[in-house]
């Protein structure tokens, strides 16, 4: 059998974890389980609180999204609750495939009453009557998880149409995504509940205001939805002394690649990038660091001088990066750059969802050029068109995917140095400089 959710957490028992203390020390199937480890004193909380004192403990949280554009959770929150159409709806984002996330699937897996537990907080906050979950097609234990978790929820009064005694009518209802990248974005994921092609939509308006079915709706990552169980717990001020300024509380970073001991780390925010490549062993014996991508395949390579970047939203920003939703790869010296730029543009021309020209056709083209680049085509002609193509992409396309598509190879040619005169790992040209014709 595959192994559990604690073996992706290499220090899993911590006394130090706030989102991932339960993770292998409880029966994730086991509501007994999570309520002798402190399940539901949250929602009595919130319940105790109203909804207006949720958002108040939210908002002064400071916790922002954690799926990668870290928009402040108490306004989108307050925004939905304010709108005078009705019914209200919650959208848990649990789509996740980004290339190189895991967390949310940890929780999922390990700890799936949590997720129910603050969606029913979330729903409460906003004034809605049911909560979508819309699950990654591919994680079929998460799932299980979950389904087994908001059934017996179900049975003891925690969702339904009184939660625990206090006349708050709530349910979850769990959607399974199909395969698609684009069916993450936010407003894709509305098309594919409603039983459309998931295809993203133009904003504003944004969700809060016409969302699933066309009604108010909040949608949040799964990540940022545990994080109100201890911003109710603790109290949104001192949540809001963990961390930075700018990026409050713990956060999770899934690490891959060229480390010792890859997996899911929580670090408060404020730890810098260094610190998190060396909790993860560094790179194996006899091997030099590459190169880090920060941010996943939409992200930005880092160089290895670059190790001091702090892992804040705002200390990424500062250094012309991105958080993302915190996925850190890190690359040695037997990396294989133009490759992995192959496949990244392979990515995201396959996940288009081709709605949109730039999009469609720069993905494609993008991918052509690197091949070619790889195939020996002299960087003189290609690096120019990447870039005109790029900036298309980044002005013109509709939804994050096309406007972040060309910001790893960008980032490789401009902070790598890959494809510049003076990169020694430059391959030779090609006999008579001519390119290869991409395949398709
Ligand atoms: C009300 C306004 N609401 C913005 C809301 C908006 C959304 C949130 C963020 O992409 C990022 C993207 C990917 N009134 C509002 C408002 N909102 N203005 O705030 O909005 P937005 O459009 O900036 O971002 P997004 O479309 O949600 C998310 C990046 O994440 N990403 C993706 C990672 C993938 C995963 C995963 O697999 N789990 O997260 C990686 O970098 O590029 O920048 O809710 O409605 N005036
Ligand atoms: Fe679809 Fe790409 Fe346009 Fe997004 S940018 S709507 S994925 S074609």
């Amino acid at each position: 059998p595959e192994p559990g959710p604690a073996a992706a957490v290499p220090d899993a028992g911590s006394p130090d974890h706030v989102l991932l203390r339960r993770i292998g020390r409880v029966d994730p199937l086991s509501l007994d389980d999570y309520r002798s480890a402190g399940g539901y004193a949250a929602l009595r909380e919130a319940l105790r609180l109203g909804p207006a004192g949720v958002i108040r403990e939210v908002t002064d949280s400071g916790l922002v999204g954690r799926g990668g554009a870290a928009f402040p959770t108490g306004r989108k929150w307050n925004a939905t609750a304010q709108q005078p159409d009705a019914p209200h709806y919650l959208v848990c984002n649990a789509d996740e495939s980004e290339p190189g996330t895991f967390k949310d699937r940890v929780i999922m897996e390990g700890d799936p009453f949590s997720l129910v537990e603050a969606m029913t907080i979330a729903g409460y906050a906003i004034g809605a009557r049911t909560g979508y979950l819309y699950i990654r097609g591919e994680y079929p234990r998460a799932l299980l998880h979950l389904e087994n978790a908001v059934s017996l929820a179900r049975e003891r009064g925690l969702l339904g149409p009184d939660v625990m005694g206090s006349g708050f009518s709530f349910d979850i209802e769990i959607r399974r995504g199909a395969g698609a990248y684009i069916c993450g974005e936010e407003t894709a994921i509305f098309g594919s509940i409603e039983g459309q092609r998931g295809e993203p939509r133009t904003k504003p308006p944004f969700p809060v205001e016409k969302g699933l079915f066309g009604k108010p709706t909040a949608v949040n990552n799964v990540e940022t939805l545990v994080n109100v169980l201890p911003v109710l717990l603790m109290g949104g001020p001192a949540y809001a002394a963990v961390g930075t300024a700018g990026s409050t509380g713990p956060k999770l970073f899934c690490l891959s690649g060229a480390v010792r001991r890859p997996g899911l780390y929580e670090l408060p925010f404020g730890a810098t990038l260094g610190d998190l490549v060396e909790a993860a062993g560094g790179p194996h014996e006899g091997r030099s660091l590459r190169a880090v991508l920060l941010g996943g395949a939409a992200g930005t390579f880092v160089r290895p001088d670059e190790l001091d970047i702090p892992l804040t939203f705002e200390g990424a920003r500062a250094a012309g990066a991105s958080l993302g939703s915190g996925v850190v790869l890190v690359l040695d010296d037997t990396a294989d750059l133009p490759a992995i730029l192959a496949r990244v543009a392979a990515f995201f021309r396959d996940e288009s969802c081709g709605q949109c020209v730039p999009c469609r056709v720069g993905t494609v083209r993008q991918e052509e050029s690197l091949l070619r680049l790889r195939s020996g085509a002299s960087p003189a002609a290609e690096v120019p068109l990447l870039r005109e193509v790029g900036r298309a992409m980044r002005d013109a396309s509709i939804c994050g995917l096309g406007q972040t598509a060309w910001n790893a190879v960008e980032s490789a040619i401009d902070r790598l140095g890959l494809y510049s005169a003076d990169d020694p790992a430059a391959p030779d040209p090609a006999p008579g400089g001519t390119a290869t014709p991409a395949p398709g």
